[in-house]
């Protein structure tokens, strides 16, 4: 089998011309969606996805501003400055960028943020409302695979999907997501870990294998089912001295082998992470219709 690629492009771009549509709406009615991001230090890949995040802002007529704080900053500086966001009446979207410097307490951080400008979909009230099947901001990354599978007319329903990853970002609420009830859902779910036994004897029943390890080359073609489809959430950079940057970008799918196994494979870069940042536009439009 030769893997069709489920690329990024035209699902994110999809999603976009949607939001640039409410967003026009919006500012019929007096209102320009803003998202305020915070960036504490100067890890150089949260540097990069925020200015990601700032393009997609500035490309759809969003405002968008950054606040960036030293990796040294005092936990209370970063609660200060999300408690003044929180009062604006222009910010309607507020993020945090994980991960924060070592030291900084992010669980705090994120039940700071007013859960109504809770764009990530990180804080306690939004995991609940999702975890209860409600209506709630979801998390931009599971979210934006729900969509990018639907793009392509794959339907979880019935199918086993297997997780492997169970970050409060990524793997957790993907579960949830693809488990729950109705459209972009109804799968059957593994979620394997680090403590996973025979890890591989789970991701070979996967009939949608989603790897978000953090780990490059982590999931092998021995590993998947012929005919499985595969979403890579991994962003690594590898040190590559052919490259200008001195990296690329991989994933945690060992590309090549796999895709010759699976039915459907995201690329990295290019697959997950757009998905990941039309999201994060799409919810901002939503907390900024909603005030
Ligand atoms: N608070 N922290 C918070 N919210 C998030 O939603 C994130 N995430 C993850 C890390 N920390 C976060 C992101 O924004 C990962 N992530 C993210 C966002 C965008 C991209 C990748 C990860 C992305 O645009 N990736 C491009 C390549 C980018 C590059 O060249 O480095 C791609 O094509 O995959």
């Amino acid at each position: 089998m030769s893997a069709k690629l489920l690329e990024g492009k035209p699902a994110s771009e999809k999603i976009l011309a949607e939001v640039a549509g409410k967003v026009a709406e919006l500012k019929a009615g007096g209102i320009r969606p803003m998202l305020a991001v915070v960036l504490v230090g100067e890890d150089p890949a949260s540097m990069s996805y925020v200015a990601g995040k700032e393009r997609a802002c500035a490309r759809l007529g969003m405002l968008s501003e950054t606040h960036r704080l030293p990796a040294s900053a005092p936990i209370g500086e970063v609660l200060g400055l999300v408690a003044g966001l929180n009062v604006r009446r222009d910010v309607h979207g507020v993020l945090v960028q994980s991960p924060l410097p070592g030291g900084l307490d992010e669980t705090a951080v994120v039940e700071a943020i007013d859960p109504r400008k809770d764009v990530d979909g990180f804080h306690p009230l939004n995991i609940g409302r999702m975890l209860a099947g409600r209506d709630a901001l979801l998390p931009c990354t599971p979210s934006g695979i729900i969509e990018l599978l639907a793009h392509y007319g794959i339907d979880p329903a019935g199918k086993h999907a297997v997780v492997v990853g169970r970050s409060n970002i990524v793997g957790r609420p993907l579960a949830n997501l693809l488990s729950r009830k109705g459209w972009g859902g109804d799968a059957t779910v593994t979620l394997c870990h680090s403590r996973t036994a025979n890890l591989a004897h789970h991701t070979r029943q996967a009939d949608i294998l989603i790897a978000a390890v953090g780990k490059p080359g982590a999931i092998t073609a021995d590993m998947v089912k012929d005919g499985a489809v595969v979403v890579d959430v991994g962003v690594n950079r590898v040190p590559d001295a052919s490259d200008r940057r001195g990296y690329r970008l991989a994933g945690d799918v060992e590309f090549s082998g796999v895709a010759a196994k699976a039915s459907a494979i995201t690329p990295v870069p290019g697959g997950v992470g757009l998905m990941t940042v039309a999201m994060l536009m799409r919810n901002t439009v939503v907390a900024a219709g909603r005030a």
